[in-house]
Order: C-alpha cells, then sequence, then structure tokens
C-alpha cells in the first residue's frame, strides 16, 4: 500500500505532535515552519517562556512515548500558591490528595525541541523558514513563503493546519468556504516579567512546587517556576479602563508603582522589573469559535487555529495534544476517507472545545476575584466535603478538567449540575458546618448519577 501523504502547517507544539503521532502510524508527513528552527537558533538565550501540563497533554505525550523525557524536564507544581494583598502572607492549597494529582511547569521552548526532534526521529521531514502563504483546495497545491519572500508551490492535497491563534490556513480555508469565524476579544492583555534564580545554594525565591497567584480582584499576577531556579510572572490586566489597566501605565515607572502597592512581595524579587517591562510587548487574549474545521478530506485545524481560548484554566495546549491524540488513530483507521475522518473528529472535538473554552473564561474571574469570596469559599468547602464522603458522585470541576480524560463537555455539564447542588443544599446557612452532611449525601446520590467509573 502506498503511504498516505499529509502536510502539515506550523511545527509547533500541536504541529510537532501531530507530525510525529502520524509519522508514527505510517503516514508520510511534511511539515512547513514559518519561524527557523529554534533548536539552531532562538530559544537558547532568550527568555524562559513555561506552561502547564496536566493530565490530558501528559497522555497525549504518553502516545508517542515522550512523556517520561518531558517529566524530566519538568517542574511539579502541587498547587497554587495563593498570596494575599495585606500582610503578604500566602497559603498551599493543593490540587490533589497526594503527587499523583499535580500539573507541570514546562519551558515552551525545551518542549518544542524535545518533540521536533521526536518527529523528525519518527520519519517526519520539517521545512522551516517556511510559512503557509495560500492554498488552492481543488489543485491539491499550497504556496509557501520563506522570510526573503521567495515564494514556491508544493503538492499538499491533504492539509493540517496547526498555525495557531492567526493560522494562515484558516485565512486560507475561508476564503474557500466561510467558516464562520468569530472572535472574541477579552478586553485584557497580559505583560511577561521575571523572577530570576538566587544563588547556587537557593536557587528559587518562592516555593518551587506551586503555581503562585497574586489575585487583586479585576486583574492578577501569576508565576510558574523553571528549573534553573527562576520563575516566569505574568501581569494580567485590562487593556482600558480605570486605573489599573494597561492604558493607564504608559511606562515601567508606572508599572512599576503599581507592583509597589499591589505586589510588593513579587517586585523585591524582579531586579530586571524595568528592562523587561519596557522589553516585552503587551500580550493580546481572545477566544475564537468557528462554525467548520475543515474542508472536505482537503484540509483540517486543530489546536489554537480551530480553537484559541484564553489562558485561565492553563489548557490550551493540553486540548491542542487531547486533539492530535484523537485525530491520529482516526486517521490511522480510515486512511482512504479522510474526509469522514475530518468531519467524525469535528463532531466529536467541537463541544469539547466549546466547554473548555467556556471553563476557561470563568476560570478567570474566579481566579482572580472569588478566591477571596466567602460565598466561593463556602461552595468550595462543602464541594471538598462531598468529593471526599461521596467520590463517585461527586468530583470538583477543576479536578475533572485537569486530572481526567472525561470530555471537556461532560465536565461543563457536570460542573453546572453539581454546583446547582451546593447552592441548594448550602441555601439558608451562612457556614458550612450547619449542613448535614449525611443529609447532604443522600441528596447528592438521589439527584445525580455516579461519575462515569475512572
Ligand atoms: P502555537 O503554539 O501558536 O504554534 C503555531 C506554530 O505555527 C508556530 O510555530 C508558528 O510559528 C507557526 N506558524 C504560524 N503561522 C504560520 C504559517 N503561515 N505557516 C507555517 N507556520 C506558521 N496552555 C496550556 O495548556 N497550559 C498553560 O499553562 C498555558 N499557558 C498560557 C499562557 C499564555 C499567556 C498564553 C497566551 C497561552 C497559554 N497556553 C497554555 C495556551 C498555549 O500556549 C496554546 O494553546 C498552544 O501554544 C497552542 O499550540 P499550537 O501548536 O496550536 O499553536
Ligand atoms: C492551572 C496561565 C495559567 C495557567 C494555568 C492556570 C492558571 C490560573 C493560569 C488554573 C488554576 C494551570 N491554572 N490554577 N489554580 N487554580 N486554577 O491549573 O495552568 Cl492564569
Amino acid at each position: 500500500m502506498a503511504r498516505k501523504d499529509i502536510t502539515v502547517i506550523g511545527a509547533g507544539l500541536v504541529g510537532s505532535l501531530i507530525a510525529t503521532l502520524l509519522s508514527q502510524r505510517g503516514f508520510r508527513v511534511t511539515v512547513f515552519e514559518k519561524r527557523s528552527d529554534p533548536r539552531r537558533a532562538g530559544f537558547l538565550g532568550g527568555r524562559s517562556i513555561n506552561l502547564a501540563l496536566a493530565e490530558r497533554g501528559l497522555n497525549a505525550l504518553r502516545a508517542t512515548g515522550l512523556a517520561d523525557d518531558v517529566l524530566a524536564q519538568a517542574v511539579m507544581m502541587r498547587g497554587r500558591m495563593v498570596h494575599d494583598r495585606d500582610a503578604g502572607t500566602s497559603s498551599l492549597h493543593r490540587y490533589g490528595v497526594d503527587d499523583s494529582e499535580v500539573i507541570w511547569s514546562v519551558s515552551r521552548g525545551g518542549l518544542n525541541t524535545l518533540m521536533l526532534d521526536a518527529a523528525e526521529a519518527a520519519g517526519a521531514t520539517i521545512h522551516f523558514d517556511q510559512g503557509l502563504a495560500s492554498a488552492d483546495f481543488a489543485a491539491g497545491t499550497a504556496t509557501l513563503c520563506d522570510s526573503a519572500g521567495v515564494l514556491r508551490q508544493v503538492e499538499a492535497a491533504t492539509l493540517v493546519g496547526a498555525d495557531g491563534a492567526g493560522s494562515a490556513l484558516r485565512a486560507a480555508m475561508h476564503a474557500h468556504t466561510p467558516l464562520g469565524e468569530r472572535i472574541e476579544e477579552l478586553g485584557h492583555g497580559y505583560k511577561e516579567l521575571e523572577i530570576p534564580p538566587g544563588p547556587a545554594s537557593q536557587p528559587f525565591a518562592i516555593e518551587p512546587n506551586a503555581l503562585h497567584i497574586w489575585p487583586r480582584g479585576g486583574y492578577m499576577c501569576i508565576a510558574l517556576p523553571n528549573r534553573e531556579g527562576s520563575f516566569t510572572v505574568t501581569l494580567f490586566l485590562p487593556n482600558t479602563g480605570p486605573h489599573p489597566s494597561f492604558a493607564t501605565l504608559p511606562d515601567a515607572h508606572g508599572a512599576e508603582a503599581l507592583f509597589r502597592d499591589e505586589f510588593p512581595d513579587a517586585l523585591k524579587l524582579m531586579p530586571d522589573f524595568n528592562a523587561d517591562w519596557s522589553a516585552h510587548p503587551v500580550g493580546t487574549l481572545a477566544t475564537l469559535y468557528l462554525d467548520r474545521w475543515h474542508i472536505g478530506g482537503n484540509a483540517l485545524l486543530i489546536g489554537d487555529a480551530a480553537h484559541a481560548i484564553v489562558p485561565f484554566h492553563g489548557q490550551g495546549m493540553n486540548c491542542g495534544f487531547e486533539d492530535a491524540a484523537e485525530l491520529a488513530p482516526l486517521l490511522e483507521a480510515e486512511p482512504d476517507d479522510i474526509a469522514g475522518v475530518f468531519a467524525e473528529f469535528q463532531r466529536r472535538r467541537k463541544p469539547n472545545a466549546d466547554a473548555i473554552a467556556a471553563m476557561a473564561l470563568e476560570n478567570y474571574i474566579e481566579m482572580r476575584d472569588s478566591v477571596a469570596d466567602p460565598h466561593y469559599l463556602r461552595k468550595r468547602e462543602l464541594g471538598s466535603l462531598l468529593a471526599e464522603r461521596a467520590p463517585a458522585h461527586y468530583m470538583p470541576r477543576y479536578r475533572m478538567v485537569t486530572f481526567t480524560h472525561l470530555p471537556y463537555h461532560y465536565a461543563l455539564e457536570r460542573g453546572r449540575a453539581q454546583d446547582t447542588l451546593i447552592e441548594q443544599l448550602l441555601k439558608g446557612h451562612t457556614d458550612v458546618s450547619g449542613v448535614n452532611l449525611d443529609d447532604a449525601v443522600a441528596t447528592l446520590k438521589a439527584t445525580l448519577p455516579p461519575l462515569p467509573a475512572r
């Protein structure tokens, strides 16, 4: 049997993963990446950006055999460390009962390097400095452009677009058939800063095994650990509007004043604050919704190219990895019906992409505001008690999203049902201790079916 050709656009996190998975399944994979090879120049010496890898992403990496290599480079985060404004106190809220329920801080550059190596080792051919310029789906060709502006045309009967939120393949598809694109800007942006490593005797200036959050109501800072002892700090803030917003912080001095008032403990650990603030751009945040992800068997979008989301659940990459892990076996099973596979992929994944998009937006509000809200704290306390007493019937939504493979749309729906029940159980109580737990468990079991077995 002739090997099937697949052309992947984008060699980022999701592109390199799908290239690896398809090469391992006998497809002849060619990848075109707009940027130069990060293994030659770029990430080395560049600033470290990290992201949180959770169970879904890890599970997809297991399918390639890469999971252990990735974990060997990662820093374990056991919970979120919440930094209060006043007193400068902080407390660790564990994500799980033990180290089987943790998330991992991984370097974006390190992960990309590892996965590019894996894709090539599996047989994929990667062309760097080759950005997609246009595609002719009827002719089955694609036009690529290098950084000097030189164009070349290649055969590409089956295209998989993993070229990120600003996808060029999506634009080319849209020109052929409208995809029903809707982009909802959040109205908040982000700025990346750094806490450098301390002395070799104590490289981490704050708790290394945690995701740090400074919630300030309306905005917040987070920090994720890097292996060398540094932390990547990200400030999330409204773009415009009353102070503080990016509009009211025209320069590093204004920003430093905000940090002195609101994040003094973090500022003390950032000697290069002004230089970082001036050098790094404000990133934009938006959710991308499409009605369709594919054009017959000619082209399919996956990862951020199909469903970019806001980062507040730390699931963008995890969801894109889950896309790749689901697509590869479908293609392997039906290599002669690519159009059918693409349609089936969209049918299965779109409700899940919509669900994590919604949950990611909700989590921003929860992170920045409600961690200090007493009603929210009561709900969480009762939720934990029910999860302890009736684990087959109650699981906090964060855990379903972060530590299981339950479909995102299930997590959203089950979370809603659990939330309704908790509100009902708390009605008339100002304290969780007033709720009769035996009655609550009985109501829970009578109201909701058990969760799917793990
Ligand atoms: P990308 O990573 O954007 O890769 C796209 C690739 O395509 C790039 O290499 C690009 O150069 C290339 N490309 C672009 N245009 C072309 C073209 N015309 N031709 C060829 N190639 C092209 N997710 C998590 O799971 N956990 C987190 O903790 C997390 N934190 C985040 C924090 C922030 C501030 C942000 C903004 C996002 C975060 N995410 C996180 C989301 C995550 O970054 C994305 O979901 C993920 O990078 C998507 O991967 P991708 O491969 O689809 O796209
Ligand atoms: C995670 C950028 C980012 C990445 C994340 C998370 C958050 C807040 C942000 C969500 C979370 C891991 N979260 N953490 N603690 N509670 N919710 O779990 O990735 Cl802002």
